[in-house]
């Protein structure tokens, strides 16, 4: 076995802050890493790429990619994927060298579009074959959308069906499960969602970065993720002294109803103040493991801060969920649709 001799100071180089980056790709993804941005993500680096010149202009997201200028010119694609893919394979290496230094690259996309349709499932299949972890977030469309627009619908599926195919991390949030806010402004309504993102990211940034008592290290975050399947996200606050309804109204509260496949995976993170025992710690995952039927993989974090504190906030990502769940999500519920399996979230 090599053993590095050399004093722990220089062992701290090999400790340097996981660089984790947003990407927004197309109009809405890139709309939604501004959010993330604006709500603060220190340490993450934002990017946009687009191929709508003019919508990637007004973007205050530091570093920005316009791709396809030849073929598309910096109009947009107007809901063609194919051209979108040809300006992709163009850009490829660029992009590539450009996400290169980060451990954990988050996707952003809304579906239904051209651009944003086209970039994620290509960029996934790319960054696996690197050192990269790419995770995957799809923004279902609004069930409107998807009945007035036969071509959007046909660009949700094309996407869907190739990040099915591939496997691995899919996180799904549907704005469907959005209308519940339909009386507030859209920009706010987009901006509920983005804050349950922003817990994602800042929560595995804090897993990785602040150490703690129960710390989980990159390596095995990455290889958590890697498996998890069609993922969903749950994000609650509540009083300490309820972890069980902590649980319980994150999951009521998460953005995609999703069937239980044969064991699902569960990341749990807790933040919390100094206050926060390993007993509602304990309570906190034995209600996760009760929701979710044992899930095979479990891997939790806390984050403890110096003061006390009354409240203590969970995010947590489920995975391996049934495919065909996201599916169900661009079609209304029918009668008789969840009686062969466990459906949470509703
Ligand atoms: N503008 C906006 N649209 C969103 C958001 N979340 C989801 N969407 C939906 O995202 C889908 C894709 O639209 P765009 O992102 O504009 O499409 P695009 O990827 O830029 O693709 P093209 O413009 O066709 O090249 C649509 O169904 C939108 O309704 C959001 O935060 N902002
Ligand atoms: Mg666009």
């Amino acid at each position: 076995m090599a053993t590095d001799s050399r004093p722990p100071e220089a062992w701290a180089a090999l400790a340097v802050s996981p660089p984790v980056a947003v990407v927004g790709l197309g109009g809405a993804g890139s709309e939604a890493v501004q959010d993330l941005v604006s709500l603060g993500i220190p340490g993450v680096r934002a990017l946009a790429i687009n191929s709508d010149a003019k919508h990637l202009l007004r973007m205050s997201v530091e570093e920005r990619i316009l791709i396809g200028t030849r073929e598309l010119r910096g109009r947009g694609s107007g809901g063609d994927r194919t051209s979108v893919l040809r300006a992709a394979e163009d850009g490829r290496e660029e992009i590539l060298r450009r996400l290169a230094p980060f451990e954990i690259v988050f996707l952003l996309a809304g579906l239904g579009g051209g651009t944003g349709s086209a970039l994620l499932p290509f960029f996934v299949r790319e960054l696996r074959k690197t050192d990269t972890l790419p995770v995957p977030v799809a923004f279902l469309p609004f069930q409107v959308e998807l009945e007035t627009n036969q071509g959007r619908r046909e660009n949700v599926e094309a996407t869907i069906g190739e990040l099915e195919e591939m496997g691995g991390l899919l996180l799904a949030l549907a704005n469907e499960k959005l209308r519940r806010f339909e009386s507030l402004p859209i920009q706010r309504v987009f901006h509920v969602r983005n804050a349950y993102l922003h817990s994602l990211v800042s929560s595995l940034v804090d897993m990785v970065e602040n150490p703690s008592q129960l710390n989980v290290d990159l390596a095995s975050l990455k290889n958590h993720l890697r498996e998890a399947g069609l993922s969903t996200l749950l994000v609650g606050e509540h009083h300490i002294s309820e972890p069980e309804r902590l649980v319980q109204q994150a999951i009521s509260d998460s953005l995609l109803d999703y069937h239980l496949s044969e064991g699902p995976s569960a990341l749990v993170h807790l933040d919390g103040g100094a206050n926060l025992t390993l007993r509602t710690l304990d309570r906190v995952l034995r209600t996760v493991r009760q929701r979710f039927g044992e899930p095979q993989h479990l891997v939790f974090g806390t984050r403890v801060r110096p003061e006390p504190r009354d409240v203590v906030r969970l995010t947590a990502v489920i995975g391996g969920l049934r495919p065909r769940s996201v599916r169900d999500a661009l079609r209304p519920a029918g009668p008789g649709d969840d009686a062969d399996a466990l459906l949470l979230a509703r």
